[in-house]
């Protein structure tokens, strides 16, 4: 058997759906990044910025690379989050950074140990500054779909992508770059609520709910609050839409099939609960990364989105307890979204007292929300 097959054998072994090959050379698409860093749509995420010149060069990240084992393996789940408030699939189960990373250290073993080969190995996942999607087109795994996800006819694009990087060759057959199948569909583009799609391909990140949601340390900019939606954390519309999702089938891989606790985190709920009681839940999840404050953030959000002025009693106590004024000032916002005399009498009382002049002014403009629909 081919060193590559056996390779392929072992990934499969450990779980990864798809396995393909490539040479560590400058990826395709380090220019068109590049465009994108100069049309700032990275936004805050300036560790991007920093690695703009080698994240396509796959030799910087292990001194003389040679082959880049490029692997994918779904995380497509039923969605089965409480409402309100709905966390992307593929933040419901385990934290894929490190079950990933995990296998491939041990597929790196593997190459070492079983197949003998005297040669470095390095693990990579989402962390590293790589051009992941582009590595997996590269080594034929699947396409760039119009909202730059890569998909695969069999498995969709609900994919988590690792690299090995490996310093001797493996005598690959030379890949081939996978064909497009998207047609002339545009189902991705049109259902983005933030329109954060500029062009096919071209990702305004900015207003990609994603990143409003998960990396944002800041408030949510105003005039995307109403189409964050029911998004608690992170965004699967512009997969959901995809006709090569509609038959994928769900993951087999048990880390990552939906945590019930984290399926039962709705809004509501992160509001209420204890930072102690809430970092316990959140262990070993991708939920962490915005942390409690970005969080709650979100929850204040998805409330006001509701529509539905039940809310407004807890929302007015936590309007007097949150301690973070950024977080006081969405939940201004969704009393203000929520409307109705006593979202505007808490929003009253607590003018009087917050000191904090974001907030303060956050709370202003509730005001003159709640006051416009207060019947
Ligand atoms: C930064 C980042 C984000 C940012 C920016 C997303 C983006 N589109 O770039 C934000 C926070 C928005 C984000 C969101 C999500 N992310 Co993310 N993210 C990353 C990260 C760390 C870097 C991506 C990057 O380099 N962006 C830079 C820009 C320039 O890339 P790009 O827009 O895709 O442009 C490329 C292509 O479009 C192509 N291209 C350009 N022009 C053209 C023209 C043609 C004709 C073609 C064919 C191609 C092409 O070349 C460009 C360079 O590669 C990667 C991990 C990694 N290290 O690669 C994960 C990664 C891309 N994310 C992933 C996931 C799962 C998500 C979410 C689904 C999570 C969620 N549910 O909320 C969303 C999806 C949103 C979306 N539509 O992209 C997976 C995607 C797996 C897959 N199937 O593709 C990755 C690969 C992580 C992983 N290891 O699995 N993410």
């Amino acid at each position: 058997m081919l060193l590559t097959q056996r390779i392929t054998q072992h990934a499969h072994d450990l779980g990864f759906q798809r396995v393909g090959f490539a040479p560590a050379d400058p990826l395709p698409h380090g220019d068109a990044f590049r465009e994108w860093l100069d049309l700032g749509f990275e936004g805050e995420m300036r560790w991007l910025e920093r690695t703009r010149h080698i994240r396509d060069r796959p030799e910087h990240l292990l001194e003389g690379a040679r082959t880049l084992v490029a692997v994918a393996v779904s995380y497509k789940t039923e969605d089965g989050t409480a409402q309100p408030g709905r966390i992307a699939r593929y933040a419901q189960g385990f934290d894929y950074h490190r079950v990933m990373e995990h296998k491939l250290d041990a597929l790196g073993d593997f190459i070492r140990d079983d197949l003998g080969l005297d040669a470095r190995t390095r693990a990579a996942v989402d962390r590293l500054p790589l051009l992941e999607r582009d590595v997996a087109w590269v080594a034929g795994i699947g396409w760039y779909g119009k909202n730059t996800l890569l998909l695969t006819r069999d498995l969709g694009s609900f994919l988590f992508l690792g690299e090995l990087l490996v310093d001797a060759d493996l005598h690959a057959p030379t890949p081939q770059p996978h064909r497009n199948f998207c047609g002339s569909c545009t189902a991705c583009l049109d259902a983005c609520p933030t329109q954060a799609f500029t062009a096919p391909y071209r990702l305004d990140a900015r207003r990609c709910i994603a990143t409003l949601t998960i990396e944002n340390r800041g408030p949510i900019p105003r005039e995307l609050r109403h189409a964050v939606g029911h998004w608690l954390f992170g965004c699967d519309i512009c997969q959901d839409v995809c006709p090569w999702n509609r038959k994928a089938p769900n993951t087999k891989e048990f880390a990552y099939l939906g945590r019930p606790e984290i399926q039962a985190l709705s809004a509501d709920r992160v509001l209420t609960l204890s930072d102690k009681d809430l970092d316990h839940l959140l262990y070993l999840s991708p939920i962490r990364r915005p942390q409690r404050a970005g969080l709650a953030r979100n929850a204040a959000v998805v409330l006001g989105n509701t529509g539905d002025r039940r809310w407004v009693p807890l929302l007015s106590s936590r309007l007097d307890e949150e301690p973070d004024p950024m977080v006081r000032g969405h939940i201004a916002w969704a009393l203000g979204a929520l409307g109705g005399p006593d979202a505007a009498s808490s929003l009253l009382r607590r003018a009087d007292q917050e000191e904090d002049p974001q907030a303060l002014d956050e709370i202003r403009q509730a005001l003159l929300c709640a006051n416009s629909m207060t019947s």
